[in-house]
């Protein structure tokens, strides 16, 4: 692992960008591994490295398409909290925010983790009821959570529109004060150089094209480059294209795929330091340290693979964060762009065994997977470890559409989908 002092630092300021170490090696990949990860997004490195550092399963390969963190890791609006109602969901993603709190220490890496406070807006009566709802059972379950009228509100954001002229005047809101912003790709970086420095193999560029399995047993994954890498586990962390893997699986998982966007200013002067989010107006923003705002809203509603998304969602967006905030209507928009989220129908994971023996799929996080990267990769990876799920992943396991054990999240997912 490379650590550089203030002076090296200050040395390879000047250098041009020449002489730079690798952070992480670029391996061949061998001819077998105890467990292959499918996907290096967030959730496969964070699984690479909690499989080594934590369990001592360093044997370990993590195949990835592209380049690490190019997935919907590089993509998403960074959000993290975990005020989630059901206690199942609450349990996980509060796991993931235990371990968001002492993740730059424990990776050696800064991931700019911000605890800037969330703001869930209702502006009904049915919305303040499902917020003091949700406000009292994350509160049963230990997650700290408050209920705020408009002028507590207002004094957390002045920015924000409270006025009663307002075409649907905020109400109220879930606070909930640990919740916040990450650097996305410094997550993906340090969960990879962490693995690599366990031993981990990051074989980027490498498209896993089919699973191989005999008798009901996967047993490795086919690649073009490297032809065939056996493993005696395979878990598939590939978020949007998890139901091509399940189909080389031989079964179908209860996913859809949709394009979700992101759009972010140009950068302005510090304005808002924490999240703001209405489902109800359907937008929501924060302020990157860069200064820009970062914008979403909902998933588009067509099935589909296009990392881009509509206008009509773009137009949609912007009316949104223009009723909340007036005063953004000159700011000028730099960029935007899509990732593909899988979605599930109770808006819950899947974490989970297959049909298939020692195959097993981690996704279906949707619009709201971020926040559990740290969360989901150690449950995860005690999983694949153990050969048996972890108590936090039992209760999204994709037979649960099988027996009817659902885990509905609509009300807590940060975004409709
Ligand atoms: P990914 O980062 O997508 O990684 C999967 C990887 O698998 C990809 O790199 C892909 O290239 C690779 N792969 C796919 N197929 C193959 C194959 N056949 N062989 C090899 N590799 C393959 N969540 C939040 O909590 N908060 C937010 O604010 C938030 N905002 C979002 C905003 C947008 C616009 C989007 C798109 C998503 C947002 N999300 C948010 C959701 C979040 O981004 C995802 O749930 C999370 O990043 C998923 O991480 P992952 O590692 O599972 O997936
Ligand atoms: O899950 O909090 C969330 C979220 C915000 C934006 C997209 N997802």
């Amino acid at each position: 692992m490379q650590h550089y002092s203030g002076f090296g630092l200050l040395k390879h300021s000047f250098s041009h960008h020449e002489n730079w170490q690798r952070v992480w090696r670029n391996p061949t990949p061998k001819k077998k591994y105890d467990v292959i990860i499918v996907g290096g997004g967030g959730h496969g490195l964070a699984t690479a490295y909690y499989l080594a550092k934590e369990f001592g399963v360093t044997n370990v390969a993590v195949i990835e398409k592209g380049f690490l963190g190019g997935g919907n890791t590089a993509r998403n609006t960074t959000i993290v909290r975990s005020n989630y109602l059901w206690d199942e969901a609450a349990h996980l993603y509060e796991h993931s925010m235990k371990l968001w709190e002492g993740l730059s220490q424990d990776l050696n890496y800064n991931v700019m983790f911000s605890q800037r406070g969330c703001l869930n807006l209702g502006h009904t009566l049915q919305d303040m009821r499902d917020i003091e709802r949700r406000v009292n059972a994350n509160r049963l379950n230990g997650i700290d959570g408050e209920v705020l009228d408009a002028q507590q509100i207002k004094e957390i954001v002045p920015v924000l529109d409270c006025s009663d002229s307002a075409r649907y005047p905020v109400m109220g809101a879930s606070w909930q004060p640990r919740a916040g912003v990450a650097r996305h790709d410094a997550v993906a970086w340090g969960f990879a150089r962490g693995a690599d420095a366990h031993g981990v193999d990051l074989i980027q560029q490498t498209e896993v094209q089919d699973l191989i399995i005999e008798d009901g047993t996967v047993v490795g994954v086919r690649t073009a480059q490297y032809g065939d890498i056996r493993a005696d586990k395979v878990g598939c962390v590939v978020a949007g294209n998890s139901s091509v893997l399940a189909k080389m699986g031989g079964f179908e998982l209860p996913l859809e795929s949709h394009p979700l966007q992101a759009l972010v200013s140009e950068p302005i002067k510090p304005i808002l330091d924490t999240v703001v989010m209405s489902n109800h107006v359907h937008g929501y923003a924060s302020q990157s340290d860069k200064g820009d705002l970062v914008i979403g809203a909902g998933i588009d509603g067509y099935n589909g693979y296009g990392q881009r998304g509509s206008y009509a969602t773009v137009e949609h967006t912007i009316q949104a964060i223009l009723e909340m905030f007036p005063v953004f209507s000159r700011v000028r928009m730099n960029r935007q762009w899509g990732g593909i989220v899988d979605t599930c129908p109770d808006a819950c994971p899947l974490i989970t065994e297959t049909p298939v023996k020692n195959l097993f799929f981690n996704c279906g996080w949707g619009t709201g997977g971020f926040k559990a990267t740290p969360g989901s990769g150690h449950v995860f990876a005690a999983s694949l470890a153990k050969g048996e799920m972890h108590p936090l992943a039992k209760p999204f396991s994709m037979f649960r559409f099988h027996n009817g054990a659902l885990v509905d999240e609509h009300g807590a997912a940060g975004v409709a989908h």
